[in-house]
């Protein structure tokens, strides 16, 4: 309901006014008054604030309203806005100018920094985004393994590569369907999906094509359809089936890498994956994906190898530089155990109010990332979370909101802490839960 610039979704209205009046020119000019889809409140319903800053732990929107900030830009800001290092270098080197189309020392540095981290990445190619990273890591499997299907898992996010937006086929062996308009036949033909956690479609699916996967691409803690876990055969099963059967185990680390770990999942869950894809934290805000892996895998990239793949804006010095001071800073001694500390104790204080609460919540947490499920059975799949009351949810994200707490705008996102959130910002966060459970009780 919108009375005059005042939003009433909760039982506290808020001031959108400005926010309003921007968000209407805007759907004039971008569809959906947006630049990507979930940023426009679809599935919350609303008006979504228009942010004009942020700092530390927090944003700040047009009518002045504050927020403690749980998106983070969908990840990269695991040190929070603003952070003055990574200021401070950029603001150096954009008197440096912003790109050269040319080599630079940045991006052997970063690589570098990333390869000490995760070694499973001996070469990386740095890209514009994780949706580019991705793309370009199934054209690399299918170049290195001359196969061209690819499996994947539902509720997985992957990016919006043409042969990713899709769905299972009737069976679960059976062919992937687009699940867009624009996504031809033929390109989903080659993607097959499986439920997530579930080894034996993945196993069938190998029986079915046992010489025509390339690989297999797995988020290794999925954060997009909500977190859910890998359950603990998952990842070694996955690793040992594409060994016996030639296909490369694709880790897309786009949100977990530096967030569950400095190695990201694979050091955080023993397994090593042949391609790795990481964006978000490793760009410190700024525009990045990369993908990554062995020597033999990588040199088959242009201009060593046959497999193409270029951009103009790839290695970007500012984005190098953000990078770099991002990742200066996660190596120090106590980042993860601080933000684990951190998460640890919102999950607990979450849980202990659900208890109180007796509402029929779920909550799961990897590392910083976390998700309360409107529903009371255990979430270990996209049929499991799919049955979450996501009109509780949207209810409960404006009773958020206009208590000062910006949550992700979606049931099927993460929940992002970063190293900002102080033990006031948790401890305000958990009162404001409490008090919207309190009232979605009615
Ligand atoms: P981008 O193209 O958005 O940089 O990255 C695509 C991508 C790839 N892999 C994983 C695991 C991802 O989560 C993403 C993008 N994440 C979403 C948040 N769930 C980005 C937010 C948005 O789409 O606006």
């Amino acid at each position: 309901m919108f009375l005059g610039g005042c939003e009433l979704y909760s039982d506290v209205p808020m001031n959108l006014e400005h926010s309003q009046k921007l968000f209407y020119e805007a759907q004039h000019y971008l569809p959906g008054g947006v630049d990507s889809p979930v940023r426009a409140f679809k599935a919350v319903s609303g008006t979504p604030p228009f942010i004009v800053k942020g700092k530390g732990s927090k944003i700040y929107d047009e009518d002045g309203n504050e927020f403690i900030d749980y998106v983070c830009s969908w990840g990269p800001l695991i040190l929070g806005h603003s952070y003055p290092p990574i200021v401070s270098a950029l603001k150096q080197a954009v008197e440096r100018g912003t790109s050269y189309g040319a080599p630079t020392e940045l991006e052997t540095t970063l690589a570098k920094m990333i390869s000490t981290a995760v070694p499973s990445i001996e070469m990386i190619r740095f890209v514009n985004s994780g949706t580019e990273a991705v793309m370009t890591a199934l054209r690399l499997a299918r170049g290195f393994t001359h196969r061209d299907k690819i499996v994947k898992f539902a509720g997985c996010y992957h990016g919006h590569a043409d042969g990713l937006l899709t769905k299972g086929g009737s069976g679960l062996a059976t062919l992937g369907i687009p699940d867009s308009p624009g996504v031809p036949l033929s390109y989903a033909q080659n993607t097959l999906t499986a439920p997530y956690n579930d080894m034996k479609s993945v196993e069938n699916i190998f029986e079915r094509y046992p010489k025509e996967i390339a690989g297999v691409i797995v988020e290794p803690v999925a954060a997009n359809m909500g977190v859910v876990p890998p359950q603990p055969d998952f990842l070694p099963s996955l690793r040992r089936l594409t060994n016996e059967f030639g296909a490369l185990l694709i880790f897309d680390e786009v949100i977990t890498g530096f967030r569950v770990s400095y190695g990201g999942a694979q050091a955080l869950y023993g397994i090593t994956p042949d391609i790795t894809c990481l964006g978000k934290i490793i760009g410190g805000g700024l525009p990045i994906g990369a993908y990554g892996g062995r020597q033999e895998i990588m040199e088959m990239m242009a201009p060593v190898g046959p497999v193409y793949q270029a951009g103009t804006l790839s290695g970007n010095p500012l984005v190098m530089t953000a990078g770099i001071e991002t990742l200066n800073l996660l190596s120090k001694p106590g980042v993860y155990s601080q933000l684990e500390a951190k998460s640890s104790s919102l999950e607990e204080s979450i849980s202990a109010i659900v208890a109180e609460a007796g509402i029929d919540l779920y909550v799961t947490r990897i590392a910083s990332l976390l998700t309360m499920f409107f529903t009371s059975s255990p979430v270990v799949d996209f049929k499991s979370a799919k049955q979450s009351d996501t009109t509780l949810f949207g209810r409960f994200f404006h009773h958020l909101l206009a208590e000062g707490i910006y949550w992700p705008p979606s049931q099927f996102e993460a929940a992002f802490i970063s190293l900002a959130h102080s033990h006031d910002d948790l401890q305000a966060t958990t009162m404001v839960i409490k008090k919207a459970l309190r009232s979605l009780q009615g």
